[in-house]
């Protein structure tokens, strides 16, 4: 039987990406690579590095679908079907809409493979297979590591690696509670660091959500993996920067950077967020302590929060500038379907539109802001970006305040810088429609 696996990057997407020069490779479709059975012969398709062969002579296409790539996804999965292949799709958009997904696929898979994948095939090769698979939370001790020998072609290495899945945390934005349910699952800490082990290069990302949510776990994990002498990061919460032992560990086995998401600087939005536990008050504080340890912060920023006014863009620049923020992931928040904040922007009337592409968090507003019109918030979102990477910014964030690692930060905010140059030449309107015209296009109603 032959297998062919896609990693799908929507076109917008493709063309956003194209010029990082950071590309981080998905781990999604080589860890379901691992868990085939052994007698199936796999392709992989990334689309980030080579376009879809619709021509592969395959017997099933297996296709990982988040939001902002849906459309995309069903018109892929639309036309392998068209030529008589056989689809199956799974991952977080098709957790959260099954119905939806089935529309344009002969199988989905609701939640996490381990569980249910080699039955999938199983039942295919059997002919006996069905439309709706569920899998159940994975025990993640003894899963197979991801074929890294799929991972071909992206900018950056293959230093990826997870260690545990879900947060104990419920932002009401995050979709990571639909996927993974409440709580999270860890990997014993010897198979996770046998595995940091293995990664060629120096440097390793931790793909987790939080990898730090279980305090004695992470002190275990940084001791197990000090002694390879890699450079690390990973995703946490703020509340890292207040723990000390922590920070020693962590720095001792070889991190070089935190991506925390602050979001934002208004209180008040925050708690409309149940995200109560950043608190602002406490940045300045927090980003001194990792600095101090020679941690660098990349900030998880997002705007259009209900406590945003027009004003938070020009205030969240300053502050950053002050407090000598690293480098941030800047975006329009967005309402995942499912999720506690779409189920309430739904209510209150104020999604504008259900058109998936849209969701994409970069150049549009798909709900209406409590404080400021959509068109604003896009063009703020733009703006913040330009100026956070300004050359005056980035030397006064990493120069005059920060100074951590500036060989490696430096090269990494013009990286950044140099992206969002390309991305002006790009004409926005034509990679989507823009808000501006959202009213004039037909309202899809939320499948249910
Ligand atoms: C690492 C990461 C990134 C990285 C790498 C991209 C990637 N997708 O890996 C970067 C930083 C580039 C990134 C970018 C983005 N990301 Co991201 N990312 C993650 C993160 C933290 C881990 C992904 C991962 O590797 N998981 C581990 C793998 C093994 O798990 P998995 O993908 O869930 O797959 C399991 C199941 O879902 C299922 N499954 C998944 N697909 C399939 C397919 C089949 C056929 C089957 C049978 C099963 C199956 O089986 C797998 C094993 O159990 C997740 C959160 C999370 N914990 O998953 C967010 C997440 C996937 N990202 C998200 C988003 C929104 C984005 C962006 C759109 C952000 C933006 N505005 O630009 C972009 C999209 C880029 C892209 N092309 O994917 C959202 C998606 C929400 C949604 N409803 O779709 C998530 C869930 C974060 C969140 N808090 O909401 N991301
Ligand atoms: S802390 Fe991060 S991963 Fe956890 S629920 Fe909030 S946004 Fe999601």
């Amino acid at each position: 039987m032959k297998l062919e696996l896609i990693t799908p990057e929507s076109e917008p997407s493709r063309r956003l990406r194209k010029w990082r020069l950071i590309q981080f490779p998905q781990l999604t479709m080589p860890l379901i690579a691992a868990l085939t059975p052994k007698d199936v012969e796999i392709h992989h398709t990334d689309e980030i590095v080579e376009a879809v062969n619709f021509e592969r002579e395959v017997d099933l296409v297996a296709i990982t679908c988040n939001t902002p790539a849906a459309n995309h996804v069903y018109r892929l999965a639309d036309e392998f079907r068209r030529r008589g292949r056989k689809v199956v799709l799974g991952g977080p958009h098709v957790t959260v809409l099954p119905e939806e997904a089935l529309a344009h696929a002969d199988a989905v898979v609701i939640g996490e493979a381990e569980t249910v994948w080699s039955r999938v095939v199983e039942d295919f090769q059997r002919g006996t297979w069905q439309r709706v698979y569920r899998g159940k939370p994975a025990d993640l001790a003894g899963i197979p590591r991801a074929r890294r020998d799929l991972i071909v072609g992206r900018g950056y290495g293959r230093g990826v690696i997870i260690a545990t899945r879900g947060c104990p945390n419920r932002c009401d934005y995050c979709s990571v509670g639909n996927m993974y349910g409440s709580g999270q699952r860890r990997r014993p800490v010897q198979e996770v660091a046998r595995e940091v082990a293995t990664i060629p290069g120096k440097a390793v990302i931790f793909w987790d959500d939080h990898l730090t949510a279980n305090r004695r776990y992470a002190l275990e994990l940084f001791k197990a993996i000090a002694p390879y002498r890699k450079w690390w990061t990973t995703q946490t919460t703020i509340q890292v920067a207040f723990d000390h032992e922590l920070l020693v560990a962590a720095a001792e086995s070889g991190c070089k950077a935190f991506f925390i998401g602050l979001e934002s600087i208004s209180q008040g939005s925050l708690n409309s967020q149940g995200k109560g536990f950043n608190k602002v008050a406490l940045y300045e504080e927090a980003v001194k302590n990792l600095h101090r340890y020679g941690i660098a912060i990349q900030a998880g920023t997002m705007f259009g929060l209900d406590g945003d006014d027009p004003g938070i863009f020009e205030r969240t620049l300053k502050y950053y500038r002050e407090i000598g923020i690293d480098s941030a992931t800047v975006s329009i928040v967005v309402p995942m379907p499912e999720t506690p904040f779409f189920t309430r922007l739904q209510r209150e009337g104020r999604l504008l539109t259900t058109n998936w592409d849209k969701y994409n968090g970069k150049v549009d507003a798909v709900f209406q802001p409590k404080q400021m019109t959509p068109r604003e918030l896009e063009q703020g979102v733009a703006w913040f970006a330009k100026q956070f990477y300004s050359l005056p910014s980035v030397f006064d964030r990493l120069f005059l305040k920060s100074r951590v690692g500036l060989w490696w930060n430096m090269p990494r905010n013009l990286g950044y810088r140099l992206a969002l140059l390309w991305r002006q030449g790009v004409d926005f309107d034509d990679l989507t429609t823009g808000s501006s015209q959202l009213n004039s296009r037909e309202y899809r109603p939320f499948p249910k």
